[in-house]
């Protein structure tokens, strides 16, 4: 047998400096690794009994491995402290191939199913000793496992007996960073860019491993580092020395990186007259620039194209198709092992078709025309990540070219990192919503986790809220969000409630009374976000450009940017005629959901508006009328918040006064804009509806005209505010 290194644990060493720094500090840096002190007697003593010295091989000097080694520790020395003479039983760290044979044998099954990005977590009896095992097939494996068991001992769980184990259902789990390399976020508010370019590769920042840590924490294994709205520059060698820098920085924590690649870069930068996806020479320039990737960073994992869309440049500026184009890239990535995430994100307001059709329109003709290693990469609805979504009806619909999901953690349309917004249980909406596409039980999760189709490559994405802010996010709940992603890209089966619970466990505290009261934060803020902004299905009602707050009357410019464009508002009633009557877009769905969607008694309230026009005085389920509906959810939305800042008050004593302070800031500032958006909007629709706003309803406070007039400078986020 190898020799093995016997670590012994050193009372409170604080391994990794970055930590180090910040362990006093509750900024919000640390985000759901804190490994603060276990205080409750019975509990330490509990875990004293069964957690000794770690074992661990680490003399094949894997990354990985030291990684997984060095957080243990970490977290064992900051939950317990003190474990000099410690008789208790050892922690066993590794991969199966060390466990002694006899173990090996016994865990032969439970290994087996693993595949190589698993972990088995479990107590075993090895005579004579009983020691926790924490290993898989892979040294990322093990990496997984020790967070898992970390997350286990932050939230004060027992570990004797204790027996988990897991493998992701999705291969490729990515944060997407709409980061400039002028170091602008686009979207993300919570400050500029964590990506440091100027000083890479020379100065490594301590926040990249810790950011590498939280990701790696939450099973996340890819990061798109750069911004979908491209720039070529990323691709020259002087920044593939920083992508590589920080891409050796990741490694050790399973991360690759991956880079988004604007199309008409061989011109940009390779000095070609065109970047036709026919033309040879543009082949070849991919070719090579691929080659010369690789050479700087051998683990690299492919490319995410926005093309077409949006004014991005793409095939069809050569009149070329989305295949043509994805498989030119396909080819350069192919020998490397890379993929390509092509965005199905295209629309063009030059055709008439409903901008709800036309991906749709547009991928499902070239279904099979793709390569293997290309995905088509769909935003979890037809428009745009608001506040609330039907499922994409491009789900299911391209059997042979498998698809991945986009989801935006981000708050663009949600109040930013301004408005708490849990949105684990939208984005459920989207992984648990049936498509229909091969019988009942096709949802959206199976289609992307490549079980439905048996794709060979499976992925999902998040475009990522995190900047360079201390605290990450800026609104310390919104970190919740990025947790949720990645718990959710590993398993699209856990409860949103059980994500919330261990996030405020590991952020904050284990006090039943605060957790219980969190949760239900949380858990309600979505909905309450949905219905002081955007109720019953309406959408894209959002102020121009910034998106933050409303602009129901906004009509300037090309039409699908409109508000008008999308509630259809008039006298006889509000909303998006999309049944045969209208743009027919329900017809892309199979026909149990246009069963059901297309009859506006039977569709659910929540998509309302989405698919219908209807009437004010249509009787809703309440018995209510439309009208008097959505001035009833606009003031329910506003209520709840309200609600929120009592309930967060009475929860100053059991958190620190930092957090404390930040959170009851936030939610005044989101109790008066959603005020905002009730009297904003429901003046301007009363326009069209002509009638009195209901009892139970506050009036609007100023008339229609100041909030057409009321002007946001200086948002952060706004592409329009960053070059
Ligand atoms: C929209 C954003 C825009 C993005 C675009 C995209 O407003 O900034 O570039 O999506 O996803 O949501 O490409």
């Amino acid at each position: 047998m190898r020799s093995v290194i016997l670590i012994r644990l050193v009372a409170l060493t604080v391994l990794l400096y970055p930590l180090s720094e910040y362990i006093q500090a509750e900024d919000g840096y640390r985000l759901w690794l804190r490994y603060e002190p276990i205080t409750d007697a019975n509990i330490r003593a509990s875990y004293l009994k069964v957690l000794g010295d770690i074992e661990c091989d680490l003399s094949e000097r894997s990354p990985q491995l030291t990684s997984a080694v060095e957080e243990l520790r970490m977290g064992l020395d900051g939950l317990i402290g003190d474990r000099a003479g410690s008789e208790a039983p050892s922690i066993w760290l590794g991969i199966q191939q060390n466990i002694t044979n006899k173990t090996r044998s016994n865990l032969e099954n439970e290994l087996r199913d693993l595949g190589n990005e698993g972990y088995l977590v479990k107590e075993i009896q090895e005579d004579p000793e009983r020691k926790i095992i924490i290993t898989g097939n892979t040294n990322k494996g093990v990496l997984y496992g020790v967070f898992v068991f970390l997350r286990h001992l932050q939230m004060h769980r027992p570990i004797e007996g204790m027996n988990l184990s897991s493998s992701p259902k999705i291969s490729n789990r990515l944060l997407n960073h709409w980061d400039n390399l002028t170091q602008t976020v686009e979207r993300t508010m919570a400050g500029s860019s964590i990506w440091n370019w100027f000083d890479l590769p020379y100065y490594i920042e301590p926040h990249y491993t810790d950011y590498a840590r939280a990701c790696a924490s939450i099973g996340i294994n890819g990061t798109v580092l750069t911004n979908v709205n491209a720039n070529a520059t990323v691709l020259q060698p002087q920044f593939l020395e920083k992508v590589a820098a920080l891409a050796d920085t990741f490694r050790s924590y399973g991360i690759r990186v991956y880079l988004t690649a604007r199309f008409s870069a061989p011109i940009e930068i390779g000095g070609l007259r065109t970047a036709d996806p026919l033309d040879p020479q543009v082949q070849a320039w991919w070719n090579e620039k691929a080659n010369e990737i690789y050479s700087y960073i051998p683990d690299f994992g492919g490319f995410l194209v926005k093309a077409n869309s949006e004014g991005q440049p793409g095939p069809q500026n050569y009149g070329r198709n989305h295949a043509d184009g994805a498989n030119m890239l396909a080819r350069a990535l192919e020998p490397h092992g890379g993929i390509v995430m092509w965005r199905a994100f295209v629309y063009d307001f030059e055709v008439k078709e409903d901008r709800h059709k036309q991906a749709y329109t547009e991928f499902t003709q070239l279904d099979g025309q793709f390569l293997p290693n290309v995905l088509l990469q769909i935003k979890n609805g037809a428009i745009d990540f608001m506040p609330r979504e039907p499922f994409h009806p491009l789900f299911g619909a391209t059997p042979h070219t498998p698809q991945a999901l986009e989801l935006q953690i981000t708050q663009e349309y949600m109040g930013g990192d301004v408005h708490l917004a849990y949105l684990a249980p939208m984005w459920k909406e989207t992984l648990n919503a049936d498509t229909f596409v091969s019988g009942t039980g096709s949802t959206v999760g199976r289609v992307i986790d490549g079980s439905l189709f048996a794709y060979k490559h499976s992925a999902i994405a998040g475009v990522s809220n995190v900047g360079n802010e201390r605290n990450w996010t800026g609104h310390p709940m919104a970190a919740a969000n990025w947790y949720a992603f990645g718990r959710l890209a590993w398993d699209h089966e856990i409860r949103s409630e059980s994500i919330a619970e261990e996030w405020t466990r590991m952020t904050f505290n284990n006090d039943p009374e605060f957790v219980e009261s969190v949760k239900d934060l949380l858990l309600s803020s979505h909905p309450a976000v949905v219905d002081y902004s955007m109720p019953l299905g309406l959408h894209h009602i959002m102020a121009a450009g910034h998106h933050y707050g409303p602009g129901p009357w906004h009509d300037q410019g090309r039409p699908d940017w409109t508000s008008t464009y999308y509630h259809q508002a008039d006298e006889v009633g509000i909303g998006f005629d999309r049944t045969q009557s209208g743009s027919n877009a329900l017809e892309q769905y199979s026909h149990e959901v246009v069963k059901k969607w297309g009859d506006p008694q039977q569709i659910e309230e929540e998509y309302l508006l989405w698919f219908h026009h209807i009437s004010w005085e249509f009787t809703m389920p309440s018995g209510n009328s439309l009208w008097d509906e959505l001035c009833l959810r606009y003031q329910r939305g506003v209520n709840e918040v309200a609600k929120w800042e009592k309930q967060w008050e009475r929860l100053r004593t059991k958190v620190d006064h930092q957090r404390h302070a930040r959170i009851t800031a936030l939610l005044k500032r989101q109790h008066q804009d959603a005020i905002f958006w009730k009297d904003a909007c429901l003046s301007y629709f009363q326009t069209f509806s002509k009638r009195p706003i209901p009892n139970g309803v506050e009036k609007p406070a100023r008339n229609l005209e100041y909030y057409m007039n009321f002007k946001l400078h200086h948002v952060p986020g706004d592409p329009a505010e960053q070059w």
